[in-house]
């Protein structure tokens, strides 16, 4: 684990064509960056998975989620310069008030050029799409939905206190809470907005006053085998550049079979309200499924099959080393 390869890239992805002179000028040198990529350790990842899952649950206001979020909370202090811990509460879908909790670490805090990475770390209290209605009321392990994305951030955030980024970049890593409590599709509640509680909040109260980044990008259900990830339709018209800028990185490494260009349905998840409230241009990552019988999610999404078994470390792999190379090369 403390053992680091590292891998030399060039980029060329900025390298300007407009220049037809046969001698090289300074100027042209100047315009291809060298940088070093850490590399992603997939097994890291995967630990930091399981690790969430071992917790149980992270049911809000749950023993389980008290003691992942102390946990969340000593990771990030040990890899980012400050760490904010933003309590907060709201309403759930029927009104009761709750307290939540989102998680932010804070890389190069003075740097003005910030990209923010999310995920959310609450784990849904009901298996409402698990073919046994007698589970509809059991909480599920959120591996993928929910732990896959927190996994591959820590171990982003594990390179970043390894490898110091440009001093000019700043990363905020926030771990949202409350993203999953939405009405459930057994009751007759109103499910508009009952959804991704804590990315709303935030989106309002940053957690620094006038808060804003260049863009962002959220990773939600990263973790299964062989995963698609079309272009999410809210990305694509919040966000087309930063969208279009990933995708062309993530299929020059080779990754086309699982980046395609195609346009995936609308998700109404954090990254919704991190463009309408916050209006910080931001992307999800997630995997969805054209022909899938629940709406585009995956299989066990919802299900108390959502475990440990569904995860992939390879799958972690790949969204990690692309989310990698795409903000060490900003
Ligand atoms: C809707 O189902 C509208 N939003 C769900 C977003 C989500 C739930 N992502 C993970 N779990
Ligand atoms: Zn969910």
């Amino acid at each position: 684990m403390k053992k680091i390869v590292i891998l030399l890239m060039v980029l060329s992805l900025f390298a300007c064509n407009n220049d037809n002179k046969t001698t090289k000028t300074a100027e042209s040198k100047k315009e291809k960056k060298t940088v070093i990529v850490p590399v992603f350790n997939a097994d890291s990842a995967y630990r930091y998975v399981k690790k969430q899952i071992d917790f149980g649950p992270r049911v809000p206001e749950s023993k389980a989620h008290e003691q992942c979020a102390e946990w969340l909370v000593s990771m990030l202090d040990g890899f980012s310069d400050t760490v904010y811990v933003q309590n907060f509460r709201t309403r759930l879908f029927d009104g009761r008030g709750i307290d939540g909790k989102n998680i932010i670490g804070v890389f190069n805090p003075d740097a003005k050029k910030r990209i923010v990475l999310a995920a959310h770390w609450d784990t849904r209290p009901y298996a409402d799409a698990d073919p046994d209605r007698a589970n509809w009321n059991t909480p599920i392990d959120g591996a993928n939905d929910g732990a896959s994305g927190v996994g591959v951030l820590l171990e982003i955030a594990r390179q970043l206190h390894n490898r110091k980024i440009d001093d000019k970049i700043g990363v905020d890593i926030v771990l949202f809470d409350l993203e999953d409590y939405g009405a459930p599709s057994f009751s007759q509640y109103n499910t508009e907005d009952s959804w991704c509680l804590g990315s709303q909040y935030w989106s309002k109260y940053p957690h620094k006053n006038n808060y804003s980044a260049y863009y962002g990008i959220l990773l939600d259900m990263v973790g299964v085998s062989d995963p698609s990830f079309p272009k999410e339709y809210y990305s694509q018209q919040f966000a087309p550049d930063i969208s279009n800028k990933v995708w062309r990185v993530a299929r020059g490494m080779g990754y086309d079979m699982h980046f395609s260009n195609e346009l995936g349905h609308p998700i109404t998840d954090d990254h919704y309200y991190m463009n309408k409230i916050a209006g910080i241009p931001t992307i999800n990552i997630i995997h969805l499924e054209f022909d899938s019988p629940n709406g585009s999610f995956y299989e066990h999404w919802h299900t108390l099959k959502d475990d440990i078994e569904s995860i992939d470390p390879k799958s972690l792999d790949m969204v990690g080393k692309v989310v990698l190379n795409v903000i060490y090369n900003e």
